[in-house]
């Protein structure tokens, strides 16, 4: 059963994640220590039974053509809570930790990254060639837009809603949390890390293809510039 009136919304992307949403709601349900969210799942139409199991499981539906990032986009606008989190499907990353990121919202920042790179932090999904990537792709944002940051292409946030016009958000797929980074930094947010610890993706396949994804995060780190 939805909260009428949330805090806090959790948005889920999803695409064909039939084996895994259950799980993923539930655990949030186990873990999170708080009782005022909602939670959004973000539908590509799966052809799987994901948003059958989503509904069943309580949570509100959104649909939209293929993308990560309009997805998020939309769950983001849907979202009536005053923070939103963003997380994935696939139990990949702990729920317990949303406890944290809320613990930084409530004193003071406007948004808070998951980092699987700092201290307390790390992954046993990320395969050598997209951890190499994306510390390139950390260096070279940290240089343009003179940010701190220690990772980036890696979904799990909280932020506060309002937050979200200066965002300005425009990714389609798998740029948005690039996106989101840079132009927290370029909006002067206060920004925190905290660790994170990514989990293998329990089962289904993967949607990100690391080469045509790594252009489109490259191109999304270019773009920004003129924004
Ligand atoms: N709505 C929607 N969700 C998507 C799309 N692509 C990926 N997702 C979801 O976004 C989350 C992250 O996608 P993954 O495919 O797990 O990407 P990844 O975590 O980089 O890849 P793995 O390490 O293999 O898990 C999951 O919850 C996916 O179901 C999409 O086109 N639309
Ligand atoms: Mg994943």
């Amino acid at each position: 059963m939805q909260n009428r009136n949330p805090r806090i919304s959790i948005v889920i992307p999803t695409l064909n994640e039939e084996k895994n949403i259950r799980k993923t709601i539930t655990a949030i349900k186990k873990r999170v220590t708080f009782k005022d969210y909602e939670i959004i799942v973000s539908d590509s139409y799966s052809s799987d039974r994901t948003i059958e199991y989503a509904k069943a499981a309580g949570a509100k539906i959104i649909r939209s053509k293929h993308g990560k990032g309009l997805a998020l986009r939309l769950g983001f606008a849907a979202s009536k809570g005053k923070i939103i989190v963003s997380i994935d499907a696939d139990m990949s990353n702990r729920p317990e930790e949303i406890n944290l990121m809320m613990s930084a919202i409530d004193i003071g920042y406007d948004i808070c990254m998951g980092s699987r790179f700092i201290a307390g932090g790390g992954s046993e999904d990320i395969s050598q060639i997209r951890r190499m990537g994306n510390k390139f792709f950390v260096f070279l944002v940290n240089l343009l837009y003179n940010a701190n940051y220690t990772d980036l292409c890696y979904g799990y946030r909280a932020f506060r809603k309002d937050v979200l016009k200066k965002l300005n958000l425009k990714s389609e797929g798998f740029g948005i949390e690039t996106e989101i980074s840079i132009m927290a930094k370029k909006s002067n947010l206060n920004i925190i890390e905290i660790p994170s610890f990514e989990k293998i993706r329990i089962s289904g396949e993967s949607n990100l293809k690391t080469f045509r994804d790594g252009y489109i995060i490259l191109k999304t780190i270019i773009d920004c510039i003129s924004r």
